[in-house]
């Protein structure tokens, strides 16, 4: 394939509900949608899943733009591409940024799914039929409010509920949820808010029978995280710390994490994500697809990935009503009794709906 024109959109998405994290809210979404063409005709569709604001990770909506235009579409433009495996070589020369390189490699898979006919499932190796969907809830203002609104999940048929803590957010929520709830499949996520000080507190989750905690220590540690697992049950899942094979490969050696949630922008698209689910499933670690409140095109990728075969837990991908009013694709991303169907139709299985991009869009750039 050769493209020979990308189309950026800056987008604004209301959500529901604000997301509330150890870092920071998000109550609106900005992304970009990135729309390749390549010189045979067909489209391909990515978008960027960094926030506005950099309490995630370093990367923000601006620094992802500044790597597309005067770094990575310059790369990509009227090169022959054989394989999107290509282009994780293509980009080896820019240091990090791996959301802005996930955005536009997502396009380049998608077009090449097209091309050879197939299912971006197929294309990346995939053959679950369905995926198992879990729930991601964010900091509540009560236990009240948080208890309700996860009755309301396991009413729709999520099949695991994770919940943000944070210092002062955390024994006391879990205990509250377990009294109601003794068998729910339950996780939590604390996005670093934690050092190895807090050691008594994370050794008190271990009675609550968690199915793991999420990134409990700082995003660029594996060395501490590797400490708290000796002594704790539950197991670690890393979401922050984990950017690259490289990073998977270190963890795993030195036994920093029982799981590892794998997010496509996180790990700078298709091809890593792959090789890192590869890894783990040679090395016994269960991997999960984790979500960045993603719009309809992120997440028809995050579909097509949980279709490998490791994917053995629930991932973060709910369905489009649990964020958007109105998504930017069709059909929506419906789940039903916790499962969603994997199109099996070409390319990422959705069509764009341009009337809804159109509306939300704030502004567009044109590369040729
Ligand atoms: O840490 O997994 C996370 C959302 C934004 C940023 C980071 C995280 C999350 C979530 C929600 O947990 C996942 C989702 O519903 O998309
Ligand atoms: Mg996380």
């Amino acid at each position: 394939m050769r493209l020979e024109k990308i189309i950026l959109r800056h987008i604004k998405m209301p959500m529901k509900a604000p997301f509330t994290t150890s870092f920071g809210t998000v109550d609106e979404k900005e992304l970009l949608l990135i729309e390749a063409k390549d010189a045979s005709g067909i489209t391909g569709w990515g978008e960027t899943v960094a926030f506005v604001a950099p309490w995630y990770t370093e990367e923000t909506l601006k620094t992802t733009w500044h790597m597309l235009k005067d770094y990575l579409i310059p790369i990509l433009l009227n090169k022959e591409i054989g394989h999107p495996d290509e282009v994780t070589s293509l980009f080896a020369p820019i240091r990090r940024n791996c959301m802005a390189k996930a955005s536009i490699e997502g396009a380049v898979w998608d077009i090449y799914a097209q091309q050879t006919k197939q299912s971006l499932a197929q294309a990346l190796g995939g053959h679950k039929q369905r995926i198992e969907v879990g729930v991601s809830v964010g900091i509540q203002p009560s236990t009240a409010q948080l208890i309700k609104l996860i009755k309301g999940h396991i009413e729709k048929g999520y099949k695991r509920v994770k919940v943000k803590i944070k210092p002062g957010y955390d024994i006391e929520v879990v205990q509250a949820i377990r009294a109601e709830l003794p068998d729910l499949p339950l996780m939590v996520d604390a996005n670093s808010a934690y050092t190895l000080d807090d050691i008594n507190m994370l050794q008190q989750l271990d009675d609550y029978q968690l199915l793991m905690i999420e990134q409990p220590l700082a995003p660029d540690d594996i060395v501490d995280h590797a400490t708290l697992q000796r002594k704790i049950k539950t197991p670690i899942c890393l979401d922050e710390s984990i950017t690259s094979f490289e990073d998977a490969r270190r963890a795993i050696t030195l036994g920093s994490c029982g799981v590892i949630n794998i997010k496509i922008g996180r790990v700078g698209g298709l091809t890593e994500a792959k090789r890192i689910h590869d890894l783990c499933k040679e090395n016994g670690i269960p991997v999960w697809c984790g979500g960045m409140l993603e719009a309809g095109i992120g997440r028809a990728h995050n579909i097509a990935l949980t279709s490998l075969s490791h994917f053995i837990l629930p991932g973060d991908t709910a369905g489009s009503s649990h964020y958007w009013f109105e998504d930017i694709i069709e059909p929506e991303v419906i789940v039903k009794d916790g499962y969603i169907e994997v199109p099996q139709s070409v390319g990422i299985g959705y069509a764009p709906n341009m009337a809804v991009i159109d509306k939300l869009t704030i502004c567009t750039e044109v590369y040729q």
